[in-house]
């Protein structure tokens, strides 16, 4: 029998009765904060970009069930991973420098709990592929070859990811092959996607192919628990899309959530966490945007070039929304 992450959690029961009980008087300690109180009802879904088909059937999944979090980021994420017009994620996706398609992707749920794959090759839905690391293992992140051999075993069918369009454009680029990654010339598509329900659960997901023509090997932002993607089911959830490395050594996302904890509100999180960025680096032709959502549902995005846009659903609406932005 395979050894999931609820038998792992529990061979390690006798390890962490002790910090357990103890955080359990803690909180029964603390009086009922005002951030678990509940107003808005509607579910909630938002995307970075403009993802409206992922924002729908996500939607469609909660309608019909709103504790399916997770499968309404699954199969939202999903149809931008097939889409072989989306040249930042999935089937489609830009190679690296070598001519290798390899993705990375992660999900979280509502108890902070997270799968992730990093540098996966020949395998269309990363993202379905992170939620059995959630589900079926004991571990967070499976990586390379050996998150394919587990894609493999779970049944997941190898495919060849590169399309027409995405290998001419390689031979193009392997004319003069320049590394310069500039702001939105790549048209950024990856997909950061955090869900609420009506009663203020939350969930998210992240899924991308990485910058076109990184180095062979290269890891984003996108897989990585607290900078592409955080979910704190007591405050709140943030995604990031952009330059991954920036997002990566600044831990953006949880920046963004922990300050929700500290009692900001969310668009004022988002502002905090890009002017974080811009403070200790040299941002005027780099792209990072963010997307958070506090318990009660209350939404916020910023970045630091214009041209960030997102997807909002609510209830019955979807709409397509441009951030605010550091430089005008
Ligand atoms: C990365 N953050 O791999 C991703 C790229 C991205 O839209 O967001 N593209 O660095």
């Amino acid at each position: 029998m395979p050894l999931t992450r609820r038998h792992f959690q529990k061979l390690l029961g006798s390890v962490i009765t002790i910090p357990l009980i103890k955080s359990c008087r803690a909180s029964e300690e603390k009086p009922q904060e005002d951030t678990h109180i509940i107003t808005n009802k509607n579910n909630i879904v938002l995307s970075t970009w403009n993802n409206q088909r992922a924002n729908l059937t996500a939607m469609g999944v909660l309608d019909t069930d709103n504790s399916d979090l997770l499968t309404a980021i699954e199969k939202g994420i999903n149809t931008v991973e097939a889409d072989p017009n989306d040249m930042s994620v999935g089937y489609g996706g830009r190679p690296d420098r070598d001519g290798n398609v390899t993705l990375d992707a992660c999900i979280m749920d509502k108890n902070g709990e997270a799968g992730s794959v990093t540098y996966l090759q020949n395998y269309m839905h990363p993202i379905s592929v992170a939620r059995k690391v959630l589900e079926s293992t004991p571990h967070v992140i499976l990586s390379g070859s050996g998150a394919a051999k587990f894609a493999s075993e779970q049944g997941y069918e190898s495919v060849d990811l590169l399309t027409d369009k995405s290998k001419a454009e390689y031979a193009e680029w392997l004319k003069k092959a320049e590394y310069s990654p500039k702001v939105n010339i790549e048209r950024h598509d990856t997909i950061g996607m955090i869900a609420r329900n009506g009663i203020g659960e939350m969930s998210g997901g992240c899924s991308t192919s990485g910058l076109a023509y990184k180095m062979a090997g290269r890891v984003g932002d996108s897989p990585i628990i607290g900078a592409g993607l955080y979910v704190d089911g007591e405050y709140g959830c943030a995604t990031a899309t952009g330059l991954g490395e920036l997002v990566l050594e600044n831990c953006t996302t949880f920046l963004i959530v922990e300050l929700l904890r500290h009692g900001y509100d969310v668009q004022s999180a988002c502002e905090e966490a890009i002017k974080r960025i811009i403070k200790k680096n040299n941002t005027k032709d780099i792209q990072v945007g963010v997307i958070a959502m506090d318990i009660k549902g209350n939404t916020g995005a910023y970045s630091i070039q214009k041209g960030f846009n997102y997807v909002k659903s609510e209830g019955k609406n979807t709409t397509l929304n441009e951030a605010n932005s550091y430089y005008r």
